[in-house]
């Protein structure tokens, strides 16, 4: 018999006390989602500014994909791919006309997604670039994030993820971010498969790179023969004002990363895209997942992209963008605490004047908690403010000032 939460101060305990401590969360324990708004066991309503890292685009339990939910869960859940079903063609196809893209290889997690990228580009880098075996390499920014596995994080900069988890997949080389000729020096490198970027860098804090330094990154790949792989699991679907991040810039990856609101937060859902050039290179019994492509998923993931066109929801992220950013410059020029202010469309961070290690943007979003806002740092300094993109104006506005009276205070 499955117990009941009766209080936060339980549900809190029962994670100490049995769950693994992989996560510091706010003290905060919510029972119910819905559009913008999450509320804790105890009946308090908060905006979420978090939006699952950008997982719940859509707003929580949007009707429309609740309702594809329960009607093909009623139907069929899981075939696996060993027989096709009447559900993945259609959701393939859907994702491959609204990116423009040939094929579409669909996975669970964020991770699986990235190291299905990572499988592609070293396998089309050795059968159509000729690089010698098993000396593929693959180009990564400095302060990425693209999944825990072990062989993303041989990729990774941060301590946090990489200490202790040794050994490390070899065939990956790490630069800065956001600087071009970082990108054309490593590119020329005979053995690059790949240039592995995400279009914004979420987890670093919301790090918008220069204007041009996509589309650069596009020539440089095309001068040197590499794939473009874009990770657009957070940037993506409408978060930043467009479709893709990579869309502000034109610009087409060879290979496109998606993940997270692809499914509207309601089931794990990931897919890569690309042309027939690479992914025809993967051939029966050579990758795969138990639950990848599979009905549920391929409905839930089909309503909730039609849902994100049917309401606009990039035009009103690029809107509700700029009237947030707006406010958050107004207000660091009456205060000190805010040192910047950057994001694109709805996928915002607001970096606090004092270090890294200080505790001031954990208490900052103890005391957006207290009146009614769910936001957390992403360091110590950097408070990411995303919330859904069905946010309304109105809603928009009393958010900031539930932040305006907390950074003032
Ligand atoms: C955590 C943040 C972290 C991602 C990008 C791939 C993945 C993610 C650009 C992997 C996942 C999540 C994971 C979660 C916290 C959150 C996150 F950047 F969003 F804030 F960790 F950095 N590419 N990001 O953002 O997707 O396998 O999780 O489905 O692990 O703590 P996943």
């Amino acid at each position: 018999m499955i117990d009941a939460i009766t209080s936060s101060r339980e549900a809190i305990a029962l994670e100490d006390k049995f769950g693994a401590h992989n996560y510091h969360p706010l003290p905060v324990v919510l029972t119910k989602g819905e559009g913008v708004h999450l509320w804790d066991v105890e009946g308090r309503r908060y905006y979420d500014f978090l939006s699952a890292y950008s997982a719940v685009n859509q707003g929580h339990c949007h009707p429309r994909i609740i309702a594809a939910l329960i009607s093909q869960a009623q139907e069929l859940t899981l075939t696996s791919r060993a027989f096709h079903n009447d559900k993945l063609g259609l959701a393939e196809r859907l994702v491959c006309e609204t990116f423009g893209y040939q094929k579409a290889l669909f996975m669970n997690s964020g991770a699986e997604a990235n190291e299905t990228a990572i499988k592609l580009a070293r396998k089309w880098g050795y059968e159509k670039k000729g690089i010698p075996p098993n000396s593929a390499v693959i180009v990564a920014a400095k302060k990425n994030f693209h999944g825990r596995t072990t062989t993303i994080i041989s990729a990774s900069s941060d301590p946090s993820a990489t200490n202790n988890f040794g050994p490390f997949m070899p065939g990956f080389s790490i630069i800065d971010y956001d600087d071009v000729g970082a990108i054309e020096k490593a590119l020329s490198d005979p053995c690059v498969c790949g240039l592995w970027l995400e279009p914004i860098q979420g987890e670093a804090g919301v790090y918008v790179p220069h204007d041009g330094y996509l589309k650069a990154a596009a020539a440089a790949c095309k001068k040197n023969n590499v794939l473009l792989m874009m990770d657009e699991i957070q940037t993506g679907i409408a978060r930043t004002g467009k479709m893709l991040a990579a869309d502000h810039e034109s610009v087409r990856p060879d290979l496109l990363i998606l993940g997270k609101a692809l499914s509207g937060g309601v089931l794990p859902v990931s897919c890569v895209l690309a042309d027939d050039e690479v992914m025809m290179l993967i051939k029966p019994g050579q990758h795969g997942s138990t639950f990848g492509g599979n009905p549920l998923a391929a409905a839930v993931c089909m309503e909730s992209l039609q849902v994100v066109k049917d309401e606009g929801l990039a035009e009103n992220a690029e809107r509700m963008g700029k009237i947030f950013r707006a406010r958050m410059t107004a207000l660091m020029n009456r205060t000190r605490v805010i040192k910047l202010v950057r994001g694109k469309g709805l996928l915002n961070a607001i970096v606090i004047n004092d270090t890294e290690e200080s505790d001031t943007a954990w208490n900052l979003c103890m005391a957006f908690m207290k009146e009614g806002l769910l936001a957390k740092p992403t360091h110590g300094n950097i408070i990411r403010l995303a919330p859904p993109l069905v946010i309304t104006e109105e809603q928009i506005h009393e958010c900031c000032d539930i932040i305006e009276k907390c950074l003032t205070q």
